[in-house]
């Protein structure tokens, strides 16, 4: 029983560890994007967007990207396997931010990473 107990208090030692090394490290503030971004986007840690499916309304979006990850990537919008053209942004490091203009009409999207190795970086866009 003395055994148990004490594996107990262990596991509570390295849980709170844990927990003040994530706030000390969640201190980079990103660059504030502009109030007029219509479509904001995160690139997050583990090759993902923060959401899985994002929704914009038609016409000139303007889209803010954040870097929440420590390593570069980049969006583009893509429309049946096509790459929409001239606009890619690109977050070169943790906290940094882009922002760009993308005239896109209703239908349905795909955001995408073109950093290699990063091709699973998918989601979806819903323009209305
Ligand atoms: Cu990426």
């Amino acid at each position: 029983m003395g055994m148990i107990r004490f594996t107990k208090i262990s596991l509570t030692a390295v849980a709170a560890t844990l927990a003040l090394s994530a706030c000390s490290s969640s201190t980079a503030t990103p660059e504030t994007l502009p109030a007029t971004v219509g479509l904001e986007v995160h690139a997050v840690s583990g090759l993902k967007f923060d959401k899985a499916a994002y929704e914009a309304t038609a016409g000139d979006i303007e889209v803010g990207y954040v870097n929440m990850d420590s390593i570069r990537h980049t969006l583009v919008v893509v429309q049946d396997g096509t790459k929409v053209a001239n606009f890619e942004l690109k977050v070169n490091a943790k906290g940094s931010t882009d922002v760009g203009s993308v005239s896109l009409a209703a239908g349905n999207y795909v955001l995408m990473c073109t950093v290699p190795g990063h091709q699973n970086m998918k989601a979806d866009l819903t323009v209305k």
